[in-house]
This record gives structure tokens, sequence and C-alpha cells, in this order.
């Protein structure tokens, strides 16, 4: 496949914007070459600028549960604009897809609507600090919740891909407050609630890892976190922004059964347009201006045809709950595709999944935290990425991102994928 126009336009683009990108993993420094730039997208496929259609592997990066340009979220979009894109007053609209969000997750009483997951865990952290009177943070090596000063700690996502984990611009008094944990290791977080007693506001976690690959919880880590939370007066805060509504109706706290404080979300909750939120039990937020001291605010918080996206989205996952069972289905065939391909091509190789997210770790540990991820081998992963795009299939350009299915995809893609990526792996 030919991608000359793309080139073309990233050329372009590199002289009127840094990088060329608007967010540096799309910029494919980590896996070499230039970005491919889109020209339109429908269900399970990306058609390019020059004309090639690709299956696509990151759906926005999560956002795309139902495939890109889903019907009724692009009729709700095209309606509600032609009543006005915003207006900095309340809609009906956010009272509906609150009540909705709320009957969805388990363990909220009210929801706030902001403009991104950045925002959104940016926020969860201020209103923990309030609510606590506690300045300190606990947050996961390589997990990733925006790059808000706080959590560019060790951060997963673009800022490990590009080595600036800890990046230049966030001052040591605010990194003085963020303090770094193993995932998947609960000794490591005793220690440091240990070692500043009455000091942590809040545990924040991604309870599925996505942004270092696909890393499941272990057993007992999610609930060993509540426990401690519980039992230190700390709010533990699920960063469900990848998550939410994707693994399950009600997220990964419906999936295992244990309950976080405050969730965040993003993605999913916006159907594909800016949006994410912060909910918890009412006693909480209404620690909130206008209620409570802790302020947080935004012109385009609620935006309506962000709110008619994210509305028309929630309403089809509500009503089809059986979508993630068949989103678990064709990721588990997949996974057992690549895995059957891999083995007879004598690639040294770790998968990662659950539910309808998925990673291929070109190393042979299990991969379970920062440190494991990383031992990956990424020279592989290049030629894994470049020979995948040649075959018409998209992944994320970085081995520290996730896959994510969507409902559009069909067993054909699958089957074809799968085909792919042996032949593929044949020329490692
Ligand atoms: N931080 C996102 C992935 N975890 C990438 C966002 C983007 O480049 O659009």
């Amino acid at each position: 496949m030919l991608y000359k126009r793309s080139s073309q336009l990233f050329a372009d683009a590199e002289k009127v914007i840094p990088g060329g990108v608007n967010s540096p993993v799309r910029a494919f420094k980590a896996v070499g070459g230039t970005p491919i730039f889109v020209k339109s997208a429908k269900g399970a496929y990306l058609y390019d600028e020059d004309g090639n259609k690709l299956i696509d592997y990151i759906n926005s990066w999560g956002p795309m549960v139902l495939g890109h340009a889903y019907e009724p979220v692009v009729e709700a979009v095209i309606e509600r604009a032609k009543l006005g894109t915003s207006f900095g007053m309340p809609t009906e609209l956010e009272t509906q897809i609150a009540a909705l969000a709320i009957k969805m997750v388990p363990n909220i009483d009210k929801i706030r609507f902001v403009n991104s997951g950045t925002e959104a865990c940016m926020s969860a952290i201020r209103l923990a600090r309030g609510y606590t009177k506690r300045d300190k943070i606990i947050k996961f090596a390589g997990c990733y919740h925006g790059h808000s000063d706080s959590f560019l700690i060790q951060a997963g996502s673009g800022a490990i891909t590009f080595g600036s984990p800890n990046s230049p611009g966030v001052t040591a008094g605010t990194a003085k407050d963020t303090l770094l944990a193993r995932y998947n290791d609960l000794d490591n977080v005793v220690e440091l609630i240990t070692a500043n007693p009455n000091e942590i506001a809040a545990i924040i976690v991604e309870p599925v890892a996505g942004n270092m690959g696909c890393i499941p919880p272990k057993e007992g880590f999610l609930e060993g976190l509540r426990q401690l939370c519980t039992d230190n007066g700390i709010l533990l805060i699920f960063d469900e922004v990848m998550t939410g509504f994707r693994l399950a109706a009600g997220g990964v706290q419906e999936l295992v059964g244990v309950t976080s404080d405050i969730v965040c979300f993003g993605k999913v909750i916006g159907g594909g347009l800016p949006v994410g939120a912060f909910a918890a039990r009412a006693e909480i937020m209404n620690y909130l201006a206008p209620l409570g001291p802790v302020y947080q605010a935004g012109t385009l918080s609620g935006n309506p045809l962000a709110m008619a996206a994210g509305l028309a989205m929630l309403q089809a996952l509500d009503a089809d709950r059986d979508v993630f069972n068949r989103l678990k289905d064709k990721t588990a065939y997949l996974a057992a595709g690549i895995d059957r391909v891999l083995r007879n091509n004598n690639v040294v190789f770790t998968i990662n999944t659950i539910g309808s997210m998925i990673s291929v770790h070109f190393d042979e540990n299990a991969v379970v935290d920062f440190q494991t991820a990383a031992k990956g081998d990424n020279e592989t992963f290049k030629k894994f990425f470049h020979g995948l795009l040649q075959e018409g299939i998209y992944i994320a350009p970085s081995a520290y991102e996730t896959w994510f299915i969507t409902d559009a995809l069909t067993y054909e893609d699958l089957d074809f994928t799968i085909q792919a990526i042996d032949k593929v792996s044949k020329t490692f």
C-alpha cells in the first residue's frame, strides 16, 4: 500500500504544528515512518488520504465501541447542531445523560461533565484533596491519567513512548506530592502509606491498565487497594477513561465487583466527541462549587453536541448489554488466532487481554507492570506494525498502547487480521 499523500500532508503539518501532530503518539516516532492522514471512517474501517482502506484497531483510542460514524450518534449530533452549538448555559440533555450514566455505573450519585479524560482526572484529584484535606496522591508507574502536572510522573502512553515519563515543566513541588507505586504490587502501596501516614488524599489507578499495553489487575489487587483506602481514610479513584462503558456497562467496577470512591470517564461517554466526566457519591460530589469549596469549571463543559453524542452512545449500549459479550468473544477469537500463528512461527511473545482490550508484547515473560512491559522487543514491534500497515491493518504506533475492538468488526475481518499476522511474523 502507498502512503504518499499522507507523507506530503505530514510534511505540510510539520511546518505549522509541533511535530506535525496535536498529540505525540500519532507522530509514528516510536515506529519510524510518517503518520497516516485519515479522510473518513465507517464501521471497522478507516479510509486514508491515499485511498487505502484499513481495518482499525485503535478506534480513536477506545471510544468507537460500536464502530466509526455510528448512525444514531451522527444523527444526534447533526440534529443538535441545528439548534446551536454552545451556550455556556444548562440544557436538559446534561441531566438526561447524567441520569443514564448514574443508572449504568455502580456506586455513583452525581456526575460532572468536562471536556477530556485529562480534565476528569485532574479535577478528581483536586476534589479528593479538598475533601480529605490532604495533599499527596499515589499513582502507578506506567499508568497514564492525562497530561496534567500531577500525573506526568513515570507516566505511560506517549510519555513513555517518547522517553519523557517525567516531563520537564512539572515543578519539583508538584512532583513531590505524587508518590509512585508498582502496578499489581500491593506491598509497595502499603510501604508508601506507612511512610506517609495521614498524608495521602487518593490512590488513582487504571483498574485495567491500558497505557503500557493492556495489563489486567492481578487477582486481589483492586480488592486490596479498596481495603487499604478504606482503612486509611484515602479515596480510591478509578480512571475508567478507557474501560468505562467498554468492558461492561458499569466499567471495571461492575466487571470485578470492586467499588471506587471517585470514577473518571472519557472516550465512550462522549461517543467520539471531546467529553470527560468524574462521578462519586453525593457526599463527595457536593464538595464541588457551587455547593462546596472545590473549584472546577468550563465554558464547553456539558456542550450540547458532545452531550447529544454521548447520550446516543450510552442509550445504545444500555439497550443492548449483550454487546459486551460479543466484544469479549471477538477479542478472545482474535487473541487465540494471534497466539496460534505467532507460536507456529516461533515468535517470542505474550498476549494480554481482557474484555475488548488486547495487546501483543514481544517478550516471553508475563507483562504485569511497567518494568515488564518495558522489556518488550521494540525492533520486532516496528516490523510488526509496518508489516500490518502494508496489509491494511492499523494498530497503535507504539508498543505501549492497547488495541481496542469494535462491535463493527466481523469474524472475516478478524480472520484477515490473523492471516496478515501470520504472513508478517514469518518475516521477523
Ligand atoms: N494518550 C492517547 C493514548 N493513550 C493518545 C491520544 C491521541 O494521540 O489521540
